[in-house]
């Protein structure tokens, strides 16, 4: 817990290790009334260091201290200094074997970092900064060391004993207690080593590997979730395979196993030859896990194993180049999604979280670069910006360089820097010497933070048959960054004539065999661009494929908007451009009267989507959702929430009540006939079949309803089990919706990842999520507050998703939200500052709505002994 002011980390302060670890020899004494950790560490001076007679300093945090000893001597209490969160050994020699002893107790560790208890089986989670809650040690990225771990345990209530790498070891103790030893043959920084005791079964498989070896799979489970392992088996051979396809990567050890924990606060993690997943990113069955979660555990499984290379192999120097492993791996495992699935699906997917999310962080009080340069607690930086806007920029330098050049990049930078701990710089120099580009300016994406504005203006020369196009950047100032330079930016795009025709783009009059798409390099504040051999004004299709993270402003007519919708050949932009148009009419009723018309031709340009089966249908399906309230706020300065809310749902009601008879013909065509499969195919006709009925339920249509009741009833998966659910939920009958909500929790109770579903569809709804509702939730039976999955599904769903409901203009949604951080914030801080992120956004709403949100804010910044992660959210979101 904090006393005084936390310390502010920064880049530039950065110096090699003063001790480096060659081995690490742990042994753990398990017990139901705590931990005894033996670390036995072989230390010498680094060669690299700076300042020679440095003392030893190893970085600890919640530690009982029991011994220290120096080469087999224990120390006398004068030779070292116990500071708490650091154990100081003033004079050691230049070579040496330090053991300390240390005590835990992991069945009273709420914060689940480090060793703790989740029901009932001991599990860690090191990174970033967790392996210092287990036992003294140079706790950072740099050091690498090579870990031998012995676990000693009860038989009977831990049968089952992992670790990092391959056991070497194994026996009886007395007592009914016995041990297993692991031996990780790969140096690592501590923040991947794992240790799991539990009561499990065993789940196996393998994979050879292109070399031939045989690799053991091996996945870990509570007895009760046996049947639901087979999915995040076969996405972990097909995410194996992939990555040898594409990236020449082979998995490097034998065994290779998976863990599944209820309680965790991140959604998995890659700790070498041992990866521990949240339950609810691991787990499938089709009687309990929607397409959604299907494709989720899919990317979440392939994204950790990705890891081993881009992370474990090559890991980071310091936690300011977290997007080093996180954005290069986020952009390997949407490469494999795209694979296995839609590639226009996928990028749509991603694009809708980065513009509404990514953007709203970009352009908020916690705005940093890709490789920020400080930081206070290094866990409130897991974020958008290092995941997603990180992957972006490894997806310019793919577009810049092409899939060839790209992978001769990779080869290069693995090659390199295998066994490294290494930077975003190294990173690019790899790209930049294999390729033999200049990536110079390029980097100042890892520097400057904020969401560059592309304002694009155009004429046509209709004598010259030239079309110009001008493009401005302009990158806005974000806390402590202003006057930025100008970016490299590739900026992909078309030009469609009068019949929707692409048309050549001829860069000089007479240009031969011009292609019909184009990739421009942004590199100046204001570029020029001609079009020659045009014979009349063209529309332009801008930003194709989503090609770089920017905003851009053109001033599109609905005319044009509409005209792409239906004829742009870039699927991605044909769906970008009906969100245009939907946000344009939505906000253009906010705040109007009762009886303002809606824009007509989105009513038929709906008809059109839903009526002809020959259009692509996954992208159908993602074209008729329409953009969420969240997007259309962080399109909004002085956003009024409910107002929004209410034009939203007005546009809604209207097209569902002008297309019913269209809507009902789209339900019956998309249900389903014959076996459950997870296809690109079967998920899109989910997905339009419970887009239907969500529509239709939203105007109190008899026929409908039956059908939602039915479906409800019949459905032999949980997509539509659960499509039907919410459309009731949502619906205006409290009937039906108490009854279906009953009846779910009903057969579901002992699920907890079903509870969880449950508890969300609740707390995101307008009719079942009221403050008082909410209130209820967190006094049922199933609700836990030490679970981060239950936390997540009823605080942060009301307060993420819930937005009407969330921004009472009474604030009392707020004052709710505060009071909850602070009772979380004792118990499990970084779960505590993940929350307060909607209050962080108080500058996009009207001035009534700031003033009430600060008020919140300040509520929580005079809670006594507030931990450093929700301090720092706090304090940086006021101080804007
Ligand atoms: C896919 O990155 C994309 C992102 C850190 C924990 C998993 O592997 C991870 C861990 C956080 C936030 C998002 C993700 C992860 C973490 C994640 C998971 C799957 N190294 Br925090
Ligand atoms: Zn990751």
């Amino acid at each position: 817990m904090r006393t005084n002011q936390p310390q502010t980390i920064y880049l530039s302060d950065y110096r090699v290790p003063a001790y480096l670890v060659d081995t690490v020899d742990l042994r753990f004494e398990l017990f139901e009334e705590g931990a005894r950790v033996h670390s036995t560490l072989s230390l010498r001076r680094n060669p690299a260091a700076t300042e020679p007679g440095a003392p030893l300093e190893l970085d600890g945090d919640s530690l009982r201290l029991e011994s220290v000893a120096l080469d087999g001597n224990n120390l006398a209490p004068d030779a070292y200094e116990d500071r708490g969160d650091q154990l100081v050994v003033h004079s050691v020699p230049g070579q040496f074997e330090l053991t300390v002893v240390t005590w835990i107790e992991p069945q009273n560790n709420t914060r689940l970092e480090g060793l703790y208890k989740s029901s009932g089986m001991f599990c860690t989670q090191c990174e970033a900064e967790g392996f210092r809650c287990i036992t003294y040690f140079p706790d950072r990225p740099d050091v690498m060391a090579r870990f031998r771990t012995r676990i000693e345990a009860s038989r009977q209530a831990y049968p089952v004993l992992l670790s990092n790498g391959n056991d070497v070891d194994r026996g009886e103790l007395d007592g009914g207690r016995h041990f297993v030893t692991w031996e990780d043959p790969f140096p690592k920084p501590c923040y991947l080593f794992a240790l799991v005791a539990g009561d499990l079964v065993e789940k196996r498989d393998r994979f050879t590997t292109m070399s031939g070896r045989d690799i053991d799979l091996r996945m870990y489970v509570e007895p009760r979730n046996a049947e639901k392992c087979d999915h995040a088996m076969d996405s972990l051979k097909r995410s194996m395979r992939w990555d040898e396809e594409v990236y020449g990567r082979e998995y490097d050890l034998d065994i290779f196993m998976i863990v599944a924990v209820d309680d965790f606060n991140m959604g998995a993690m890659e700790n070498k030859g041992l990866n521990i997943f949240n339950s609810s990113c691991v787990l499938a069955s089709q009687d309990t896990a929607t397409d959604l979660a299907f494709q989720r555990i899919e990317a979440i499984v392939a994204h950790e194993y990705f890891h081993n290379w881009s992370g474990n192999r090559v890991t980071c120097r310091d936690w300011f180049q977290l997007s080093l492993k996180e954005g290069f791996t986020v952009f390997r495992d949407s490469q494999f999604s795209s694979d296995m699935g839609s590639p226009t699906v996928k990028r749509i997917e991603d694009v809708t979280l980065l513009r509404t999310a990514q953007f709203a962080e970009d352009g908020g009080p916690m705005a940093h670069p890709v490789r920020p340069a400080s930081y206070m607690e290094i866990s409130n930086f897991y974020t958008l910006t290092i995941y997603e806007k990180g992957a972006e920029v490894v997806r310019m330098i793919h577009t810049l360089l092409g899939p060839d050049l790209f992978r001769k990049g990779s080869d290069l930078y693995f090659e390199r820097h295998d066994g490294q701990a290494v930077t975003t710089d190294d990173f690019v120099k790899a790209m930049e010497d294999a390729s033999g580009r200049d990536l110079g300016q390029f980097r100042l994406w890892y520097e400057q933070a904020g969401t560059p504005v592309l304002t694009v203006s155009d004429d046509f020369d209709e004598a010259r048959g030239v079309y110009r196009l001008s493009v401005e950047q302009c990158i806005p100032d974000t806390p402590g960054q202003s006057r930025k330079k100008p970016q490299h930016i590739p900026f992909a795009l078309g030009l469609l004539g009068g019949d929707g025709e692409p048309l050549p783009l001829l860069l000089a009059a007479g240009e031969k065999n011009a292609p019909v798409e184009r990739v421009l390099e942004l590199t100046d504040e204001v570029h020029h661009f001609e079009f020659h051999g045009v014979r009349e004004k063209p529309v332009p299709s801008l930003l194709r494929h989503f090609s770089a993270p920017v905003r851009v402003e053109y001033p599109w007519s609905r005319e044009q908007l509409l005209f792409l919708m239906s004829h742009d050949p870039d699927g991605f932009n044909r769906w970008d451009a009906g969100q245009r148009l939907a946000v344009d009419v939505i906000l253009s009723l906010v705040g109007a009267p009762e009886n303002a018309t809606i824009e007509p031709r989105l009513v038929t340009a709906y008809r059109q989507l839903i009526s002809d089966p020959e259009l692509d249908q996954a992208l159908v399906a993602k074209m008729l959702q329409l953009p969420s309230e969240a997007y259309l706020i962080e399109l909004s300065e002085d956003a009024d929430v409910p107002a929004i809310h209410q034009a939203r749902e007005r546009v809604l009601r209207h097209l569902a009540l002008s297309l019913r008879d269209e809507l009902m013909a789209c339900y019956q065509r998309n249900l389903s006939s014959g076996d459950y499969v997870v296809t690109p195919e079967a998920i899109a006709r989910r997905s339009l079949l419970n887009t239907a009925l969500s529509w239709l339920l939203m105007i109190n249509d008899e026929e409908a309803r039956a059908l939602a009741a039915r479906q409800f009833s019949e459905a032999d998966n949980m997509t539509d089990r659960l499509g039907a659910l919410r459309a009731l939920v949502n619906s205006d009958y409290d009937g039906d919706r108490n009854q279906a909500l009953a009846a779910f929790y009903q057969r579901f109770q002992n699920d907890p990842q079903v509870v969880e579903q449950w508890f969300s569809v609740q707390a995101a709804s307008q009719q079942a999520g009221s403050l008082s509702q909410i209130h209820a939730l967190l006094r049922h039976p199933a609700f836990d507050w030490k679970n981060p999955n239950k936390v997540r599904s009823v605080v942060g769903v009301f307060a993420g998703q819930n937005l009407a409901a969330f921004h009472d203009p009474d604030g009392s949604g707020y004052e709710f939200l505060a009071e909850q951080v602070c009772r979380l914030d004792d118990s499990n801080p970084q779960i505590a500052a993940r929350l307060v992120t909607p209050l962080t956004r108080w500058k996009k709403f009207a001035p009534a709505y700031r003033a009430l949100m600060k008020a919140a804010l300040e509520r929580i910044r005079d809670k006594p002994g507030l931990s450093r992660d929700v301090y720092e959210v706090v304090h940086k979101s006021l101080a804007d």
